[in-house]
């Protein structure tokens, strides 16, 4: 299904005066609107392909109806999300629980529905039918050469998926790690991943970048081979300028301050991209925005500060991209809800008062800086975000006109209750 401009327009218009009102007070606070909403029209976050199917914990999955059963129908899906948005031109695909057999006819339709490919993700955190070496012990770090070779192999085979589709990015998430102490040589782990990396950055178009994913636990329980940013940027040091950090906001401990993390990063021209979530306890992959969006905003603020002063394009220099996949939320609204949440945070940074900030922060004026942060994002932004919809042909109220257009119903529809996406 695809969604009619036409309503999408009608919908618009029927929230049209309350949405002016909102704006023109809304824009009070804002110095040069214009340049704000610019911003935002630009901004786009890809969206994950296994986020599209509700996804399971270990104690059971419960399926939505309607959920997208072929990858054609996952980028229907997305299409669907964007033109509702209008910031969501991009899907990243996760090999081989998207196999794309026929590549212009996949290029073909995300065109027709205005979308491109982010990065593909490989996949050696599961044994797939056939495989000779299974992955239970870990894959690019693994203890045997043949482990490392077969997962080699299957890394490059995501690169050569991807060249037929037009991404540019690699993204690498390993599961490797330890479950128990003594399980593992630390050493010869990180060095043994180091040297399978260098294989697969070899096989990089010279236009690819890859994106080493790190996080602390899960499903390793001991040590994990890329644990921490220091130990993803190590080894993104050691690669070459192709290969950067990625920052999953929900794999790191408690307390840590991932503004922080991102700033520095950023400094040294290694920060990757963003998987956008939110968590209040680890890797709880939740909706971005719902548990903690001041820490949101926080790190939105280090990366305008930090992008502007690397002259960098917010909109395309970073991989900003969304890895959720919850269990009982209706997947389309939960991406949209996500969508917004991260507009949101990135229009209350773009309101922050930078001269004043730095102002306060020479003058160790803790108070004024606390004040000036505070200021931006006690903003309710929103009128802002809604008026760059609208710009850009996409709802005012993204997830209320995906309920009012009875979206989810129509999927079911077509596509039955019954329907499990592959993915988690
Ligand atoms: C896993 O925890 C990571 O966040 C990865 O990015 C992973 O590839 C993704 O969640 C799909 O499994
Ligand atoms: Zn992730
Ligand atoms: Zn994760
Ligand atoms: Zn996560």
């Amino acid at each position: 299904m695809q969604i009619n401009k036409n309503l999408i327009a009608d919908a618009n218009q029927q929230q049209l005066k309350k949405h002016q009102n909102k704006l023109a007070i809304a824009a009070e606070d804002v110095n040069d609107l214009e340049t704000v909403l610019q911003k935002l029209s630009t901004f786009n976050v890809a969206i994950p392909s296994w986020a599209l199917g509700t996804g399971g914990t270990r104690f059971g999955r419960f399926s939505g109806g309607g959920e997208p059963r072929t990858l054609e129908e996952k980028l229907e899906d997305v299409g669907l999300i964007h033109a509702l948005n209008r910031s969501s031109n991009s899907i990243s695909l996760h090999i081989p629980w998207d196999i794309p057999d026929n590549a212009p006819a996949i290029k073909s339709l995300a065109t027709q529905l205005g979308l491109h490919f982010d990065a593909v993700n490989s996949n050696t955190f599961q044994d797939q039918a056939g495989q000779k070496h299974s992955y239970k012990f870990g894959s690019l770090h693994h203890v045997d050469k043949a482990v490392r070779e077969q997962a080699v192999a299957h890394n490059i085979e995501v690169i050569k998926y991807g060249k037929d589709l037009g991404s540019k990015a690699l993204s690498v998430w390993l599961s490797d790690g330890s479950n128990f102490p003594g399980q593992l040589n630390f050493r010869e782990a990180f060095q043994n991943t180091l040297e399978s990396l260098q294989s697969i950055y070899s096989a990089l178009p010279d236009d690819w970048k890859v994106w080493v994913e790190y996080k602390p636990y899960e499903p390793n329980f001991y040590s994990t081979t890329i644990a921490d940013w220091g130990q993803s940027y190590l080894l993104a040091s050691k690669l070459g300028p192709k290969a950067s950090t990625l920052v999953d906001l929900g794999h790191h401990l408690q307390g840590t301050n991932i503004e922080q993390i991102v700033s520095i990063l950023l400094m040294e021209g290694k920060l990757a991209g963003f998987h956008f979530n939110d968590s209040k306890y680890g890797d709880d992959d939740l909706t971005v925005g719902s548990v903690n969006p001041y820490q949101l905003f926080l790190i939105f603020n280090e990366l305008v500060e930090g992008m502007d002063a690397r002259n960098m394009n917010h909109a395309t220099d970073i991989g900003w991209m969304i890895d959720a996949s919850h269990n009982i939320k209706d997947p389309i609204e939960d991406l949209l809800q996500s969508v917004q949440a991260i507009k949101i945070a990135y229009a209350q940074a773009l309101l922050v008062d930078k001269k004043a900030l730095k102002a306060a922060q020479q003058n160790n004026d803790v108070g004024l800086a606390q004040e000036i942060l505070q200021q931006a994002y006690r903003t309710d932004v929103r009128p802002l975000v809604a008026e760059a919809s609208l710009r850009t042909g996409g709802a005012l109220d993204p997830v209320g006109t995906f309920r009012q257009l009875n979206v989810r119903e129509n999927l079911i529809k077509e596509r039955g209750l019954n329907t499990v996406a592959t993915g988690l």
